[in-house]
């Protein structure tokens, strides 16, 4: 009899999760996902587990469909074709987020955190879940579903090597779309010229940029790195990724599908993270093996000069700074 329990505890799961979806009476929900990166990139293929476990817990009810590869246009445009319910779930990076939800700027300002641990500690804690569900308070159209790691963000140069803020002078550094990143890179030395991601590699190739921030995954999977020499580790932006729900979308679900939708999320952004530390180790040891020269830097001259950053756009989360500074 022992035996049997198992497969009978099995046969009533499935009797549960049909009951709960039945797939007979209702449509079949295709969520459209999109991301930047290619195929095989740690988020991209968190989301599609993701996906896969939904497909899985609703009978086939609700299946995702990836399009990775910036496919789907740049994060800014992702980020309005969501708002329309065009693309169902985005993954972006905070950064861009910043223009559409200014509270989110919080965690976009430089060195705002200490490093990438402080980072992860206060994003799965309640200073990240807040600010989840001030997104999806927010008049924005999105539900924010989990948090990504994305590491720090370093510089890349073509041509000239930085090791001191001086030598980002007269320096043209792409930065993401958000007036927050020229400020930033403006305060650091250089000139910061925003543009989307897919834009970089061909801005890089042709000279209408010098450099752009990065880390290290994404300077190799966009191939940049076969056209920049330096990378500098100035570590001055440690942002997280996050992963957000059309608003029509997520209306459309059951209130059941909504908490797997949840649920899935929360592990998604355990998984991800995990996938996250293999593939800085493996694209930072690429990076070396193809040439790009790796600069260790005093990081404290970039600090103080991005201190009237934090102080611009600081000063309307004191509160919630002091906050962050004091997770341990
Ligand atoms: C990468 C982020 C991606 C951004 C990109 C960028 O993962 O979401 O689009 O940077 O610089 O690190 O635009």
């Amino acid at each position: 009899m022992q035996n049997r329990r198992p497969l009978i505890q099995a046969a009533l799961c499935a009797a549960i999760a049909w009951a709960a979806f039945p797939a007979s009476a209702q449509q079949t929900i295709t969520l459209k996902a999109a991301d930047v990166h290619p195929p095989g990139y740690p988020n991209v293929v968190a989301i599609e587990n993701l996906g896969k476990k939904l497909e899985t817990a609703t009978n086939g009810h609700i299946k995702l469909q990836m399009f990775p590869g910036g496919v789907l246009g740049g994060e800014k445009e992702m980020v309005e074709q969501t708002q329309v319910g065009a693309i169902s779930i985005a993954r972006i990076s905070l950064g861009v987020l910043g223009p559409v939800v200014p509270d989110v700027n919080v965690f976009n300002m430089p060195f705002v955190f200490r490093d990438e641990a402080h980072m992860r500690k206060v994003i799965d804690g309640p200073i990240g879940d807040e600010l989840l569900a001030k997104i999806t308070a927010s008049p924005a159209r999105l539900v924010a579903l989990g948090w990504m790691d994305s590491g720090s963000r370093s510089l890349y140069t073509k041509k000239t090597p930085v090791r001191t803020p001086a030598d980002l002078k007269g320096q043209k550094i792409r930065m993401m779309g958000n007036p927050l990143f020229v400020d930033t890179m403006n305060a650091m030395g250089g000139n910061g010229i925003s543009m989307g991601h897919p834009e970089v590699y061909g801005a890089l190739q042709t000279g209408i940029i010098d450099g752009a921030e990065n880390n290290p995954p994404t300077l190799y999977t966009s191939n940049q790195y076969t056209v920049v020499k330096y990378y500098t580790q100035t570590n001055h932006l440690i942002i997280p990724e996050i992963f957000v729900m059309s608003k029509i979308v997520w209306d459309k679900l059951s209130k059941d599908e909504q908490a797997l939708v949840k649920k899935f999320s929360r592990e998604a952004q355990m998984e991800q993270r995990v996938l996250w530390d293999k593939s800085v180790a493996e694209y930072t040891a690429k990076l070396k093996a193809a040439g790009i020269e790796f600069i260790n830097v005093d990081t404290k001259p970039f600090y103080d000069a991005t201190a009237p950053v934090r102080e611009k756009y600081g000063a309307q989360f004191a509160g919630l700074m002091k906050r962050i500074a004091d997770v341990k």
